[in-house]
C-alpha cells in the first residue's frame, strides 16, 4: 500500500487524518476528516485543494453529521404485501425477496422489464459496476440515471461541437484570469460557493463578469453586468451576441477558417437575430447585449460558462449550442485562458456519464450501438458481444413507462430520489407505486425508499474508497475513514451479492466477475475505458494521489492527464469543431390567461438536490427550513398575496402550496421555487415533462402556472 491515506481504512487506526473530498456537488472540494476516536464522532476540515483553495460551503462542513444520523439505515428493510409497513429484515432475506423478484418478472415479461436507475453522486467504480449489472448480471436495456436531469443538454451540445464532452476543457483556475466571463444560468454563489474565489479574483484583476439569469441572485450581484431574461429565451440571447459581434467585426476569422467548420450557416441564421428582435424575445435592453458582445468580443481572454438555467429547457441542446457557436466565433476554445465550458453539478455527474449508467452508452464514453465498442467491452466483461442488449430509453420515459403494460415491472434506484426531483413527480410517484418490485439502496430513508418493496442499507461517502471526477474531468480519490457501521454493506458488495445470485447473460470463458474491492473494479474500468472517448486507461489510484488528480483523457500510465483540451485540435474526425446552426422556438408551455406566470426552479445554498440528505442536517435545516415561492411585489400586489402568505402554484400537472417570498430581484412575469421539498411542498407536482428531442433533458426551468393565496 502505497498511499498513506488509505492505512486509516482500518477502523483500529482512526487517529490518523484521511484526505477526501465532499459528498456533494462537482466542485468536490478538498476535506480532511477526523475522528477522535474509533466510531466516534468526525469532524470535517477544509482541505487546500485547486478546486476549492481551502473553503467549504455549508453543506461541506456539516457532511459528516448524517454518518451517525438517527435516521440512517443499518438494516434492510421489507415490505410483505401492497399496504403493508417497511419492516426490518434480515440481508439474507431482503436478498431472496429480490431474486425472486427479479426472476418472475424475468420469467413473465423478459429481461427488459427489469429496470435500473443510477445516480451522478456514484463513484466511478460503482457507475461502472453498475451499467455492467444492468447489462451483463441483468441483462436489461434498460438503465438510465438522474444526470439525465443535470448533464444531457451540455453533453449533447458538446458531443456535436467539439466530438467530445468533458464539462470544463481547462482547469478551474482560468476563471480568475478571464477579462470576460459569461455565466449563463449558474448560481454558482449559491451552488459552488468557494468558486466565488475565482471571481473576486477576476474582478481584482479588472475583468469583467456577466451574468444571465431571470433573477437578481447572489451571483448576478457580484456582476458588472446582468442580463435578466424570460426564462427560456437565452437561445435568441446567444445569437443575438453573436449577430453584434459579427456586425461589429469582433470576430477571429483566422480560428473560423483553420480550426472549424459549419460557419456559413451559422451566419445566415445570426443575421435574422438583431439586438431590438432578441430585445423584444427576451426583454434584455439593446444596449445590454451590445455590452456583453463587446466585452466577450475585445477580451483577450474569454470564458463562457452554461448550468441548469440555460440547459433544463426542451430547447437546452440547440441554447448551449448557441453559446458554443459563440464561442467559436470568438476564437476560444482551445486559446490560451479562453474556452466554453458547461458546470458540472453532481459530486461526480462528470465520471458518472462515461462509465456506462446512460441508457445508450457503454464505459469509455463508448456508444452501445457500436459494434466495436461492444466487442470491446464484451471481452473485458467475459461475455458474448451479441449477448449485450441495445440501447434503453432516457430516464422520464423509463420512468413514465413503468408498470404499464409494455414498461418494465421491476426498478432497482441506486443514488436517486426522483419521488421528489422528477419532473412531473406526482406522475412519476403513481408509476412507482405501479411496480411489481421496486428496490431502492439508500443511506436513509428517501421519499423512494418509502415506496420500496426492498430497502438496503448502504456505505455513505466517509466509509468507502474510489474516485469522482470533478467538474473539471479531474479524477480524485474519495477515501474512507472507517468501515461501514455493522449491517451496512456498500454498493458494490451489494451488486456482487445480486450479481451471484442472478442468471448472467451467455457468458464466454470464466464469464462476468463483480469485484467488491473498488481498486480491482478500478483496474477492469481501466480496460473498459482504453481506446474510447474518456480513456483511464492511464490512471491509477496511486497516480491520482500523487498528482492532485488526473485529467481525462489520460491513455498512457508514462504521460501526463489532459487538463486543457482542444489546443490542437478538436475530437471530431476532421479535427475541427462544428458549428451547428440553431433557432429560438418558443417554451413548451406558454402562459395563457388561465395560467399566466412563468414558473422557474432552481436551488438554495444549504438545501443540495431532493433533499434526502440536507433536509436531515440540523443546522441546513435552520438556514433553509422549508419551501417558498419567490414573487415580485408587482405580482404579488395583483394578486393580492404578502410577504409570509400561504400561496399555491398550479398548473395543468399538479400543485404545490409554500410561503410566497416577495423580492424585487425576479422578474414581474416569473415565480421562482426551489425543488428541494417533499410533500405539498414538492415544486416538480408542477414541473413539465417536456423533452429536449435530442437529450431528452426535461424542462425543468420554465412552465406555466398560476399562483394564488391558499
Ligand atoms: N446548494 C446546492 N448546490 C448545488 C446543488 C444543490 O442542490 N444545492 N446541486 C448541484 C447540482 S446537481 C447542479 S446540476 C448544480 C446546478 O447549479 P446551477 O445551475 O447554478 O443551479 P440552479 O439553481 O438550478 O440554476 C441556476 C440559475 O438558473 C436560473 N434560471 C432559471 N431559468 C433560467 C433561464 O431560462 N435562463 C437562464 N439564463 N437562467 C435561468 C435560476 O434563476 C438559477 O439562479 O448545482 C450543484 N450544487
Ligand atoms: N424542479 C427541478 N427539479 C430538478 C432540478 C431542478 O433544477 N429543478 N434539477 C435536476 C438535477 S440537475 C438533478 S442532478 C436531480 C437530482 O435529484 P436526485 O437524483 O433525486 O438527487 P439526490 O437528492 O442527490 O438523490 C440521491 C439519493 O441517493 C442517495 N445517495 C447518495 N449517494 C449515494 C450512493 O453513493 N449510493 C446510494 N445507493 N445512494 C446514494 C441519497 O441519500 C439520496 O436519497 O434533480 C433534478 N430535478
Ligand atoms: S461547494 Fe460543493 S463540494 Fe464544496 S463544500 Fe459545498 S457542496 Fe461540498
Ligand atoms: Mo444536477
Amino acid at each position: 500500500m502505497t498511499d498513506g491515506a488509505r492505512a486509516a481504512t482500518h477502523s483500529s487506526d482512526v487517529s490518523q487524518d484521511v484526505a477526501t473530498h465532499c459528498p456533494y456537488c462537482a466542485l468536490q472540494c478538498g476535506m480532511t476528516l477526523r475522528a477522535a476516536e474509533p466510531g466516534g464522532r468526525v469532524e470535517v476540515l477544509p482541505r487546500q485543494f485547486p478546486t476549492n483553495r481551502g473553503g467549504l460551503c455549508q453543506k461541506g462542513w456539516t457532511a459528516a453529521e448524517l454518518l451517525d444520523h438517527p435516521d440512517r439505515l443499518t438494516t434492510p428493510l421489507l415490505r410483505d404485501r401492497p399496504g403493508a409497513e417497511l419492516r426490518p429484515a434480515s440481508w439474507a432475506e431482503a436478498l431472496d425477496r429480490i431474486t425472486t423478484g427479479v426472476r418472475t418478472v424475468q420469467e413473465s415479461y423478459g429481461r427488459d422489464a427489469v429496470a435500473v436507475f443510477g445516480g451522478g453522486g456514484l463513484t466511478n467504480e460503482k457507475a461502472y459496476a453498475l451499467g455492467k449489472f444492468a447489462r451483463v448480471a441483468l441483462g436489461t436495456r434498460n438503465i438510465d440515471y438522474n444526470g439525465r436531469f443535470c448533464m444531457s443538454s451540455a453533453a449533447a451540445a458538446g458531443m456535436r461541437a467539439f466530438g467530445v464532452d468533458r464539462g470544463l476543457p481547462f482547469p478551474l483556475a482560468d476563471l480568475g484570469t478571464a477579462d470576460t466571463l459569461l455565466l449563463v444560468g449558474a448560481n454558482v454563489a449559491e451552488t459552488m460557493p468557494p468558486l466565488v474565489r475565482y471571481l473576486i479574483e477576476q474582478r481584482q484583476r479588472g475583468g469583467t463578469l456577466i451574468v444571465v439569469d431571470p433573477r437578481v441572485t447572489a451571483t448576478a450581484r457580484q456582476a458588472t453586468l446582468h442580463l435578466q431574461p424570460t426564462p427560456g429565451t437565452d437561445l435568441a440571447v446567444g445569437n443575438a451576441l453573436l449577430h453584434i459581434a459579427l456586425a461589429e467585426g469582433l470576430l477571429d476569422k483566422d480560428y473560423i477558417a483553420a480550426r472549424t467548420s459549419g460557419f456559413d450557416q451559422v451566419r445566415r441564421v445570426a443575421a435574422g437575430y438583431w439586438p431590438a428582435r432578441v430585445e423584444q424575445l427576451s426583454g434584455v435592453p439593446v444596449a445590454d447585449l451590445e455590452a456583453a458582445a463587446r466585452a466577450l468580443g475585445t477580451a483577450e481572454r474569454a470564458v463562457i460558462l452554461t448550468a441548469r438555467g440555460a440547459e433544463q429547457h426542451a430547447k437546452g441542446v440547440d441554447t448551449v449550442s448557441a453559446f458554443i457557436n459563440l464561442a467559436l466565433a470568438l476564437g476560444l476554445p482551445g486559446r490560451p485562458g479562453s474556452g466554453y465550458g458547461c458546470l458540472t453539478g453532481q459530486g461526480n455527474g462528470q465520471g458518472g456519464r462515461e462509465h456506462g449508467q446512460k441508457a445508450d452508452q457503454l464505459p469509455g464514453y463508448r456508444r452501445i450501438d457500436d459494434p466495436a465498442a461492444r466487442e470491446h467491452v464484451a471481452g473485458v466483461w467475459g461475455v458474448a458481444p451479441e449477448a449485450l442488449p441495445g440501447p434503453g430509453v432516457s430516464a422520464y420515459e423509463l420512468l413514465n413507462a413503468l408498470g404499464t403494460a409494455d414498461g418494465p415491472k421491476a426498478l432497482l434506484v441506486f443514488g436517486s430520489n426522483p419521488v421528489v426531483s422528477a419532473p412531473r413527480a406526482a406522475r412519476v410517484t403513481d408509476r412507482l407505486r405501479a411496480l411489481d418490485l421496486l428496490v431502492v439502496a439508500d443511506f436513509v430513508r428517501s421519499e423512494t425508499a418509502d415506496l420500496a418493496d426492498v430497502v438496503l442499507p448502504t456505505a455513505q461517502w466517509a466509509e468507502e474508497d474510489g474516485t469522482m471526477t470533478n467538474l473539471e474531468g479531474r479524477v480524485l480519490r474519495r477515501r474512507a475513514l472507517r468501515p461501514p457501521p455493522p449491517g451496512v454493506r456498500t454498493d458494490l458488495a451489494i451488486l456482487a451479492e445480486l450479481a451471484d445470485r442472478l442468471d448472467p447473460v451467455s457468458t464466454v470463458g470464466a464469464g462476468p466477475v463483480f469485484p467488491t474491492d473498488p481498486r480491482e473494479v478500478f483496474t477492469e474500468l481501466r480496460r473498459a475505458s482504453a481506446g474510447g472517448t474518456a480513456d483511464y486507461s492511464g490512471i491509477s489510484w496511486d497516480r491520482i494521489d500523487a498528482e492532485q488528480g488526473v485529467f481525462w483523457p489520460c491513455p498512457d500510465p508514462d504521460r501526463p492527464g489532459t487538463p486543457r483540451m482542444f489546443t490542437d485540435r478538436f475530437a471530431t474526425p476532421d479535427g475541427r469543431a462544428r458549428f451547428v446552426p440553431v433557432e429560438h422556438r418558443a417554451v413548451a408551455e406558454e402562459v395563457c390567461p388561465d395560467y399566466p406566470v412563468y414558473l422557474t426552479t432552481g436551488r438554495v445554498l444549504a438545501q443540495y438536490q431532493s433533499g434526502a440528505q440536507t433536509r436531515r442536517i440540523g443546522p441546513l435545516r435552520t438556514a433553509a427550513p422549508n419551501a417558498f415561492v419567490e414573487l415580485h411585489p408587482d405580482l404579488a400586489a395583483r394578486l393580492g398575496v404578502e410577504d409570509g402568505d400561504e400561496v399555491r402554484v398550479t398548473s395543468r400537472r399538479g400543485e404545490m402550496r409554500a410561503p410566497a417570498r416577495l423580492t424585487p430581484t425576479i422578474r414581474p412575469d416569473t415565480v421562482f421555487a426551489p425543488f428541494h421539498w417533499a410533500g405539498t411542498a414538492r415544486i416538480n407536482s408542477v414541473t413539465s415533462d417536456a423533452l429536449d428531442p435530442v437529450s431528452r433533458m426535461p424542462e425543468f426551468k420554465v412552465c406555466a402556472v398560476r399562483v394564488e393565496k391558499a
